[in-house]
Parts: structure tokens; sequence; C-alpha cells
């Protein structure tokens, strides 16, 4: 691991910069962290308000749909409510802005977010694999169809479909795979990646967890941006301590020169 423990910028952000400019394949996983700075509370985060008390990582199961849908699908429309609300951030704008400088210098980039927010599409991210589904889509939780035209919010707990079965959102719980096309597009990136960068996740629910280490086996420049320590903070080339919404600005910056106005 490189210095910049600690230091916003500095030598390792200088070098971490220069990974990304010289970069053809470059992989950016993102975390709950990216839309902390949108108000998004991350799930180690405590709830706000009514949440105050209910514990996300337990919520976010099938085995917490199945016993109480009322409590679940309430937690989630509140929660779909707050992401419609929310804007990206300079942190999701400079992942958008990364995407085109390095296409346009002929590279390959690909974001895979464990976010289901909606957020880096919103700031014109093209490229988005989304790991963890989104919770902007629902489905009957019986049949898997989708159901389209969601109202502002639920007018009961859980909704239904018309034939009385509880919808969901379309979002991997704990236990659940992740969908086989995402994953695949993930691999696919992954096998062929030079740069690997982590952002605002805590590193530590599988399969995500393991894309760094796969990146680093392929003998990749792994780049870690969080405001805090993670497991994989001391095996990372540089690990970059601060807040995404500035660290990455300054890190697109410095690979590429100014990021596009907004
Ligand atoms: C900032 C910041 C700022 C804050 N700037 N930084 C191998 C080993 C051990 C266990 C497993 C394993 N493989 C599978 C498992 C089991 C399990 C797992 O990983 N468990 C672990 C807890 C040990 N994994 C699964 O169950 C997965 N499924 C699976 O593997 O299926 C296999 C299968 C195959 C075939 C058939 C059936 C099954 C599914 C995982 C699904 C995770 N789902 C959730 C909920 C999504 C829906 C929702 O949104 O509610 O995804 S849980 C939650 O964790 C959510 C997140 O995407 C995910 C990761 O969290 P994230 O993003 O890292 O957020 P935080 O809050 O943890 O961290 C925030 C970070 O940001 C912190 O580090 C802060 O410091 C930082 N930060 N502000 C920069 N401004």
């Amino acid at each position: 691991m490189a210095g910049g423990r600690g230091n916003p910028g500095g030598p390792a952000l200088e070098a971490a910069a220069e990974a990304l400019r010289r970069g053809r394949g470059v992989v950016v996983l993102t975390g709950a962290g990216v839309s902390a700075e949108s108000r998004i509370p991350t799930f180690r985060d405590a709830m706000e308000g009514l949440w105050k008390s209910f514990d996300p990582l337990r919520l976010a199961t099938p085995e917490a749909f199945a016993a109480d849908p009322v409590t679940v699908s309430r937690w989630y429309d509140f929660r779909r409510k707050k992401c419609l609300e929310a804007q990206p951030n300079p942190g999701h704008w400079a992942l958008a802005d990364l995407e085109r400088r390095v296409r346009a210098s002929g590279g390959r980039f690909r974001l895979l977010t464990q976010n289901v927010d909606g957020l880096h599409q919103r700031a014109g991210s093209e490229d988005v694999v989304e790991l963890h589904g989104s919770i902007m889509r629902w489905r009957c939780s019986v049949t898997g169809e989708p159901v389209s035209g969601l109202p502002e919010q639920f007018a009961e707990y859980p909704a239904r479909t018309p034939d009385g079965h509880a919808i969901r959102p379309c979002v991997v719980w704990f236990g659940e795979a992740l969908p086989e096309r995402a994953l695949e597009e993930a691999y696919e990136a992954l096998e062929t990646c030079d740069v690997f960068v982590s952002v605002g996740t805590s590193a530590v629910v599988y399969p995500a967890a393991g894309f760094v280490h796969l990146a680093a086996q392929r003998g990749a420049t792994t780049i870690e941006v969080n405001r805090e320590q993670t497991p994989i903070s001391g095996s990372v080339s540089f690990s970059l301590r601060g807040s995404s919404g500035e660290m990455l600005p300054r890190l697109v910056e410095s690979a590429f020169g100014a990021i596009d106005g907004r």
C-alpha cells in the first residue's frame, strides 16, 4: 500500500491519478458511501427518524420480508422516496466524467455499483452494472412479474398485484443470488482491467468484496477511496482517505484535467 492515509491529496493521489491516466481497462466499484453526500444514509450509519430502532442489515433479507412484509415494504418505500428526492453529488459526476475521459482516450470503462438508488445513471454514467438491483423497480414476490406505474407512495403495505400477491423491490437481499447478467458483466470487466477503484464501500459484502482481490491477482493497480479504513485498505496499491465527493473530483482532475463544468 502506498501512503495517502490521513492525507487528502499528496503523492498517493498523484500516483493513483497517473495509473488512471494510463489505464486501458478501468473498473470502478461503488458502495453506499458515494451516495452519503446526497443524503442517502449508508447501511452502517444509523437510520433516521422512525427507522432509528431498525437494523438495515436485518431488514435486507427474504426472511425479514416473509416474517414482516409490512415493515420491510414500508422501509423500502420510504427509501425509494428518499432516492427520488436525492440529487447526484460531485462524486457521482466525477465518475461519469471519468467514464467519458477513459473512453475518449481509447480505454474501456465499467462502473459496478452495489447501490440501488440510480444516482450514477442520473449523473450521466452510461455503463452501469447494478449488482444489487434497483429500488426503483418492483416485482411480484410470487411470479417475479415486473410492476409498472409505481405511485409516488404506496397506499398500502405491502402493495399488492391485482392477484393479491405482495410486491417487493428488485433488490438483492442477503442469501439471494446476484443478477446473472450483472455478474457476467462484472467478471468480464475484471478479467481485462488494469486499474480497479473501490469507492465508498465497507468491502465486506460478497461477492463484490472479492472483486478487488481478483483485480489484484491479474496485476491491476488497485485504488481505494473511503472516509475510513476498511479490510482492504492495507492491501490496495493506493488508499485515499477522504469523502468521495471531494476525493473523486480531485483524482479525475489530477488524471485528466478540469472536470466538465456543472
Ligand atoms: C464513505 C463516505 C463518503 C461513508 N465518502 N466513503 C463469502 C464469504 C462470506 C459470506 C458470503 C460470501 N459469499 C456470500 C456470502 C453471504 C453474503 C455476504 O456477503 N455476507 C457478508 C455480510 C459476510 N452475500 C450474499 O448473501 C449475496 N448473495 C450471494 O452471494 O448469493 C450466493 C447465491 C448463489 C446462488 C443462489 C443463491 C445465493 C447477496 C448480497 C446482497 C447484499 N444486499 C444489500 C441490500 C441491497 C438492497 C438494499 O439497498 O436494501 O446490499 S446489503 C447492503 O450491503 C447493500 C449494499 O449494497 C451492501 C454493501 O454495503 P456498502 O455499499 O459497502 O455500504 P456500507 O454502509 O457497508 O459502507 C459504507 C462505506 O462508505 C463505509 O466504508 C464508509 O466508511 C464509507 N463512506 N461516507 C467515501 N462520503
